[in-house]
């Protein structure tokens, strides 16, 4: 396959045949009620049940045209029916089910870990949870395992770290083994929370050294919001992508952590920045990179969709404005080290107007101009509340 970012285009109808590469991985739980340690707000629209999940995933597709997958949790999505009814639920929908997340964060036994518990009971049934995800995975066709751990401790003096990472490396090999060919394991970090002294998959240093002992199809999960003050991601990316190792991304906006915000609301130049450094190190390896972009964002405040399409366009404004660097004058820049000239030609791709290019571009497609604009039109959230809310009261809780 040709790299993604492949040649070099300074200007926007060179670029724009491009964009139709790029599809955005939704997160099915960024349609549900979903809030914050002090409470949750609910939304009459908010999706109760997996349909809905995927009805909205597929609202998101048809709007943007760019979205044909959908991430599941495994403990919060998997119907009745197992894997044939989720394969299926997806595809009559036009959707196919993308990244598979175990879950082994949530249970009352994972209280003091999952699979670096000192219960060797515990960790088993860890790593036999994550077995069944894998096979899960498998019967719907899914290609990644995303894995997220919340393992880690809270004081000084609680935990081996040494004994927990060995524990960490076994249960990541053994998935590994398991995992078809067709399969990638994403290996996610986050410097903290829930755990406020240690995790134990703390930053991509340590997911990637877990990943490559875990075997050739492991690889790590970056996800924007998981760094602290200050780290400069597209640095981490640049690395990865040229190790080999970058896996994928789960993109959203912090201010101060894991903050779940829309991608781009708080920063978009950085999402700017990883672009770029994906396409350059596509340029040098001279291949494309098999990266997954995925969704992780779950809105308190905002109505779901608006923010996964408000998210998905910006997505693609900042992926082509990338594509609008200028890479041999960059690269000719650098050589002479002129550091202005050099910075100018990121900034004058970032200051380019995108917008109006993309509707075209959509327009062409069959697809939405303004996918926001289009959708508020639609009347869909204002059905989607009269059809869920019955529901919801029914259902008792916070709704009755
Ligand atoms: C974590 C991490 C994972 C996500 C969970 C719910 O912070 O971002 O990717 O699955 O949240
Ligand atoms: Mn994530
Ligand atoms: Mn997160």
């Amino acid at each position: 396959m040709a790299p993604l970012f492949s040649g070099n285009h300074a200007d926007l109808a060179a670029i724009l045949p491009r964009l139709g590469r790029l599809t955005i991985e939704v997160p099915s739980w960024g349609f549900a009620d979903t809030g914050t340690r002090f409470g949750k707000f609910l939304q009459d629209a908010a999706a109760l049940s997996l349909e809905d999940k995927l009805d909205d995933a597929a609202q998101v597709h048809r709007l943007t045209g760019c979205c044909p997958q959908v991430a599941v949790h495994v403990l919060w999505d998997l119907p009745a029916g197992g894997a044939p009814a989720l394969a299926a639920a997806a595809a009559a929908r036009g959707l196919r089910i993308g990244s598979i997340n175990p879950n082994v964060f949530q249970d009352q036994c994972y209280k003091h870990g999952s699979v670096s518990n000192e219960d060797p009971a515990i960790r088993r049934r860890a790593v036999d949870h994550i077995l069944d995800s894998v096979r899960l995975g498998e019967a719907v066709g899914s290609r990644a395992l995303a894995l997220w751990f919340a393992d880690g401790t809270n004081y000084p003096g609680q935990g081996s770290m040494i004994r927990r990472k060995r524990w960490f490396a076994e249960a990541l090999a053994e998935v590994h083994a398991a995992m078809p060919a067709s399969m990638s394991m994403l290996v996610e970090y986050k410097p903290f929370e829930p755990a406020f002294y240690h995790t134990d998959i703390a930053d991509w240093g340590m997911a990637h050294a877990l990943a490559r002992q875990a075997g050739p199809r492991a690889k790590v999960l970056v996800d924007t919001g998981h760094h602290l003050p200050g780290q400069n991601i597209e640095h981490i990316v640049a690395f990865l992508a040229d190790e080999g190792m970058l896996g994928g991304f789960h993109f959203n906006d912090r201010h101060y952590a894991d903050d779940d915000l829309t991608t781009g609301s708080i920063d978009p130049y950085r999402v700017f920045r990883i672009f770029v450094a994906i396409a350059e190190a596509e340029r040098a390896l001279g291949r494309d990179l098999p990266v997954e972009y995925m969704i992780d964002q779950s809105h308190n405040l905002k109505p779901k969709i608006e923010a996964m399409v408000q998210t998905v366009t910006t997505v693609q404004e900042l992926f082509a404005k990338a594509l609008l660097v200028d890479l041999d004058a960059l690269d000719a820049a650098r050589r002479r080290a002129d550091i202005v000239a050099a910075e100018e030609c990121l900034k004058r791709a970032f200051a380019t107007d995108v917008r109006a290019a993309l509707a075209e571009w959509r327009a062409s497609r069959g697809l939405p101009a303004d996918p926001l604009a289009a959708h508020r039109a639609s009347g869909y959230e204002a059905r989607a509340a009269a059809e869920r809310l019955p529901r919801k009261r029914a259902s008792g809780g916070s709704y009755a």
